[in-house]
């Protein structure tokens, strides 16, 4: 794949559904959009007395040579119904080549860099988001420095929506646990909730007046007058959601959808996608027991980030206005990153579990149980909070005390197999602690692994 950056402009019509036509119809042809900048508003230059234009550019990597991309470019452009009148005059859409590698060419149709872009503020201001040097290595922030343009050239807002991002329409479509909470925690921060839609209809009476928002009659009339579309059902729903939201209205060119699942791809709201909407997706790492608790831990969580390269200014942004802490996050690492969170929450409290029905099993109380287990695992938390997770570890593995070991594992196969195996699938992973602490020798470490395993000592994986 070559890297190239595209400028994109538009002073005729809806500019910024032309500048979303122009990244979709590149998309439909195989150049994945990478990154992409703001939208700026700019002052028209060389042809002065026409409208402000938008702006906007775009990173992206194709297998198509210069010439080629140049064709296709040319081919949205008429499909966006470019008339070429007067020379730099109006125009519905116009993509111009602006770098295609490191290559510097002249030939009759094509000249990279594109031949007038260091006189153009309109291109060098969004290229300084995505890109720090030209071919020749001059810096864009010189290129800059040393432009002769002084026209206007302002950030406008993203592809997503223009203006104040308070101002942008949103539509819940379910209103579970965190999409009310989200409903009511943007809407609180002063943002725009246009419509909820609820399957159950009570619910979606109840939470659209206390988000004093619309309740919608059906997935795509929430959708309706939405920019915004959060689909915030069960994870098993979000597909066939997005499929009725975007299914009998036109295009959505102008529409972005985003949903909140913590495993899910991008590829769960497709439908929405061939349509011409924006994807993205934004996750709390935070767990939520009810709704009351997640409108008060939704705000300041780190929230994953996945998107459609044009849709990710906006969801940083959002973020951002919820005082969360934005980590982006690539499509296909998904399921991964979800099941860290499984292991570092649910895994941990079924350990809980396991160690407090051990506790039963010897005679302590429900409540004593729980007690017990409790205040190790908070200690445990904060000295890993303190220390880092090697470096609090105690107990048998971190000593090497090889017949403690012996005795627990005796003892749970004895009483709890299934706690027993967990004990010795989670220690095996521990090791890894174990060996990166650096305080237990190295067949000492062997004979652990051994034990664990049941069996015969083998290479420990990472061992000196
Ligand atoms: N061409 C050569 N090199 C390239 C390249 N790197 N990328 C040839 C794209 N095309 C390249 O372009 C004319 C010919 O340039 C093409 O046939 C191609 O073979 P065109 O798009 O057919 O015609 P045009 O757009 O009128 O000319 P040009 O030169 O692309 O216009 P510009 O330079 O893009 O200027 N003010 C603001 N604020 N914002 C704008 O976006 N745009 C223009 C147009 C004027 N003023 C503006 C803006
Ligand atoms: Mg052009």
């Amino acid at each position: 794949m070559r890297q190239a950056f595209l400028g994109l402009g538009s002073n005729v019509g809806d500019r910024l559904r032309n500048l979303r036509f122009a990244v979709h119809s590149l998309e439909e042809a195989s150049v994945v959009v990478e990154t992409a900048s703001h939208v700026y508003l700019t002052e028209p230059l060389g042809y002065t007395s026409q409208d402000p234009f938008l702006n906007a550019v775009l990173e992206v990597s194709t297998e198509l040579a210069p010439l080629d991309l140049l064709e296709l470019c040319q081919r949205i452009e008429d499909r966006a119904g470019r008339e070429r009148t007067v020379r730099w005059g109006p125009r519905t859409l116009d993509i111009d080549i602006l770098l295609y590698e490191d290559t510097e060419a002249s030939a009759k149709y094509l000249t990279i860099p594109h031949p007038r872009m260091l006189e153009r503020r309109f291109v060098l201001e969004p290229l300084s988001e995505l890109a720090d040097e030209l071919p020749d290595r001059t810096t864009i922030d010189r290129a800059l420095a040393e432009c002769p343009d002084t026209s206007s050239v302002e950030v406008a807002g993203t592809l997503v929506a223009l203006g104040d991002i308070r101002e942008v329409p949103l539509a819940f479509i379910g209103t579970g646990k965190v999409g009310s909470a989200m409903a009511g925690d943007l809407r609180e921060r002063g943002f725009t909730v246009d419509a909820v839609y609820d399957a159950d209809g009570d619910r979606c009476t109840e939470v659209a007046s206390a988000v004093g928002a619309r309740a919608a009659k059906s997935e795509a009339d929430a959708a309706g007058a939405a920019t915004v579309v959060f689909v915030t059902t069960q994870d098993s729903h979000i597909r066939s959601a997005c499929e009725r939201a975007s299914g009998t209205g036109g295009d959505m060119l102008l529409k972005t959808f985003v949903h909140m699942s913590g495993s899910l791809s991008l590829e769960s709201m497709d439908a929405a996608r061939r349509k011409g909407a924006l994807l993205a997706s934004i996750h709390p790492v935070q767990t939520f027991a009810d709704s009351v608790s997640a409108a008060r831990d939704l705000p300041g969580s780190t929230f994953s980030m996945t998107g459609s390269a044009g849709a990710r200014a906006f969801a940083m942004g959002l973020v951002e206005e919820l005082a969360g802490r934005p980590v982006p996050l690539a499509d296909e690492d998904k399921a991964l990153y979800h099941s860290a969170a499984v292991i570092a929450g649910n895994l941990t409290n079924m350990l809980i579990g396991a160690a407090a029905e051990i506790y039963r099993g010897i005679g302590f109380e429900e409540r004593q149980a729980v007690e017990a287990a409790l205040p190790l695992a908070r200690t445990t938390l904060s000295n890993i909070e303190k220390l880092g997770a090697a470096e609090a570890l105690t107990g048998p593995l971190a000593r090497g005390d090889l017949s403690t070991l012996e005795a627990n594992l005796e003892a749970l196969d004895a009483t709890f197999p299934e706690a027993a195996a967990a004990y010795r699938a989670v220690s095996l992973l521990g090791l890894r602690l174990v060996i990166e602490r650096g305080a237990v020798d190295d067949a000492t470490i062997l004979a652990m692994k051994a034990l664990l395993e049941g069996g015969a000592g083998a290479e420990v994986e990472g061992a000196p």
